[in-house]
């Protein structure tokens, strides 16, 4: 018998068990099983914003580990109704709705350039399908503004992209360019930020095991309003790092500006690491409000260094000032 040892960062299957089901099922058959019927498949994509099959095509693997038993996922109803993504509105209820009303997110081209031996631009389908399907990471997420979720991503490592465009030894950082569609998206025209939404992590940072590019959530199709059809997970940093709706990946040789640094640089920085010492100049980073943690204030929790993956990934950062906004 062949038995594989758990990586300590992963989080228990036995937190999914409700969900559990349509991981192993394609979508069609989950939403029967789910109660929708046949002419609900429709309504349901509708819902989903999409019929996008990013992994629905795929058994998504997932996880058999069992690490830490106290994290529980959050409900997926709460995931994709509790958004920020500025380009369909500031309001955490808008995205769920401003995005579903005519951005089509599939098909999607995404574009791989810059300091790389092997650029190329591929269907994000295609994609998921050329780096061998998705698999689940059941993640901590933690917003700067000081809530968190638990959140079962489907997707792929992103150091298998970085792999496939074989960077040169000059690139030493990646970006992520997200998309720019002002006619579907409201807060482009309103301009509530600079666009397109702009990220970048260091590129050791990006070839990191944890660092992954998500495009489901509970083994569904990730929808419009979570950043479909390719949106960006580096769970140890604050959410604001995650780009969602991804057009472009370029190596790229200095360190890039990314777009919450430009808004206020004194408030925000490139690393971004959850850091439960370093507050927010607003407010205090020590704990975090659960999203759907219940109780009449909802329930608060400690935040953990690097958001709980300290031990991960503290070694990527060794000899850097961590209080230091970079
Ligand atoms: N393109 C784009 N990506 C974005 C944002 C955005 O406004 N636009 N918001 C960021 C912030 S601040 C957070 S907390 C997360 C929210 O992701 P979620 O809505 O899937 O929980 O997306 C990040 N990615
Ligand atoms: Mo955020």
């Amino acid at each position: 018998m062949h038995l594989r040892l758990p990586r300590d960062w992963e989080l228990p299957e036995s937190a999914v068990t409700p969900e559990r089901d349509y991981h192993l099922r394609p979508r069609r058959e989950f939403l029967k099983t789910a109660g929708f019927g046949a002419a609900g498949l429709a309504a349901a994509a509708l819902l989903s914003g999409t019929a996008r099959a990013t992994t629905a095509g795929f058994p998504t693997r997932v996880n058999p580990d069992h690490r830490d038993p106290n994290l529980k996922p959050t409900a997926y109803e709460l995931i994709t109704s509790y958004n920020n993504f500025y380009e369909f509105g500031t309001d955490k209820a808008e995205p769920k709705v401003l995005a579903n009303r005519g951005w089509t997110t599939e098909p999607w081209t995404v574009t791989i350039a810059g300091l790389c031996r092997n650029p190329f631009k591929i269907d994000a389908n295609d994609l998921v399908t050329k780096l061998g399907g998705a698999e689940q990471r059941v993640y901590r997420f933690r917003c700067v503004e000081a809530w968190s979720m638990v959140i079962p991503w489907d997707g792929f490592p992103l150091a298998k992209l970085i792999a496939l465009a074989d960077p040169l030894p000059e690139a030493k950082f990646v970006t992520f360019t997200t998309f720019l569609d002002p006619k579907s998206a409201p807060g482009q025209r309103r301009d509530n930020l600079d666009y397109p939404y702009f990220e970048g992590l260091r590129l050791d940072e990006a070839r990191h095991e944890l660092a992954f590019i998500a495009t489901g959530i509970y083994g569904r199709p990730i929808p419009n309003q979570n950043g479909a059809p390719l949106r960006l997970v580096v769970p140890w940093k604050y959410g604001f790092k995650y780009g969602k709706s991804i057009v472009k990946i370029d190596f790229v040789a200095k360190q890039p500006r990314n777009t919450w640094q430009v808004m206020t640089p004194h408030e925000y920085g490139f690393y971004a690491n959850v850091n439960p010492q370093v507050d927010h100049p607003r407010w205090s980073q020590a704990s975090e409000r659960v999203i759907g943690g219940g109780g009449l204030l909802g329930a608060r929790q400690r935040t953990l260094m690097f958001n709980g993956y300290e031990k991960q990934v503290a070694a990527l950062y060794a000899g850097m000032d961590l209080r230091k906004n970079y």
